[in-house]
């Protein structure tokens, strides 16, 4: 999949060479476009004014803005401690941005790229059948353990009940999905938090992590969500899926800067595979990408 990237919009504003007022202003355009947020975006845009006092390049104006918001951007690795005996990761989130997926796809990561032994899935989305059936599917094709209770069980005592079994059987890391909620619904992210209450009565806090996945193609209403979210029950992780589909993707920088909320992983692609452990340097690379290609080849190896 093709797309143009920040830079080739950027390289192609600068490509008469002559930096002026109009050119400034488009850039800033263009970094509200892609989701940096009007305040950063203005920062940026200000340094780059300032540079062009002293007739800055294009390769110096590209510095000044991978400066900027790699200096804004959190990236956390995230991992099951080797000496916990259990940890778990609850996955969260709006609507269709990708949780469920993302739960398969960090099974299959942690299980053949970290090597962590006895990986679970739980079925937390007990709100829809499908949603339930979907994660079994997922765990089916990757031989990987799911526990459900199917659909309209409490989902704290489907997690219960994951993170008891794999007690016993000395599993070690649960993945739990969680059903899709508006983040303007108090009623239903209040109901995450009773989950969150009753989880924490059952796992060390220490090893216990709450993973927010945010969809990257919905822009400024991400950072509302992650907000939203945080206040709620604390996102100690981001994930921002579909990084793929998108050209923009700017919102990440937002949510770090603003809520200091850390990113772990970018969604790829739909394939289990499509997982990238978050840095700035890869975030950046397919953000801004290399200002002597003009298009991301998505296709390519990462
Ligand atoms: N291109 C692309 N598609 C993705 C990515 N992650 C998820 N998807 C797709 O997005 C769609 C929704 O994914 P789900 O994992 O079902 O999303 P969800 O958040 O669990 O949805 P609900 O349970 O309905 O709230 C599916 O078609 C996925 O294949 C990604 O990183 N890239
Ligand atoms: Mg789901």
């Amino acid at each position: 999949m093709k797309r143009i990237g920040l830079g080739a919009r950027i390289r192609s504003l600068f490509s008469g060479g002559k930096i002026d007022e109009a050119l400034i202003e488009n850039l800033e355009d263009i970094l509200i476009e892609a989701d940096v947020g009007s305040r950063l975006a203005a920062e940026i845009v200000a340094d780059v004014e300032a540079m062009a006092g002293r007739s800055a390049d294009r390769s110096e104006i590209l510095q000044a803005l991978t400066r900027r918001m790699s200096e804004s951007l959190h990236a956390i690795t995230l991992e099951p401690a080797p000496d916990a005996p259990l940890t778990l990761y609850l996955v969260l989130g709006v609507n269709g941005t990708g949780k469920t997926t993302s739960c398969a796809k960090l099974a299959r990561y942690y299980r053949d790229e970290c090597g962590v032994n006895g990986v679970v899935l739980a079925a937390g989305d007990t709100f829809r059948a499908a949603a339930v059936q979907q994660l079994v599917t997922h765990g089916e094709r990757l031989g990987i353990r799911v526990v459900q209770q199917g659909q309209n069980a409490d989902p704290a005592a489907v997690i219960f009940d994951a993170l008891e079994s794999a007690k016993s059987r000395g599993e070690r890391l649960v993945i739990a999905d969680t059903a899709g909620r508006m983040h303007t619904r108090t009623d239903l992210v209040g109901q995450l938090a009773k989950i969150d209450k009753v989880v924490r009565r059952q796992i060390d806090p220490a090893h216990y992590r709450k993973i927010m996945v945010i969809d990257s193609t919905t822009g400024q209403n991400g950072f509302q969500q992650a907000e939203l979210f945080h206040e709620a029950v604390g996102v100690d992780a981001a994930i921002l899926a579909k990084y793929d589909s998108t050209a923009k993707g700017g919102i990440a920088v937002q949510i770090s800067r603003s809520l200091g909320i850390p990113f772990a992983f970018l969604g790829t692609g739909e394939g289990y595979e499509h997982l990238l452990r978050f840095s700035a340097e890869t975030y950046l690379n397919r953000l801004i990408g290399d200002m002597e290609s003009s298009e991301i080849d998505d296709d390519a190896p990462a």
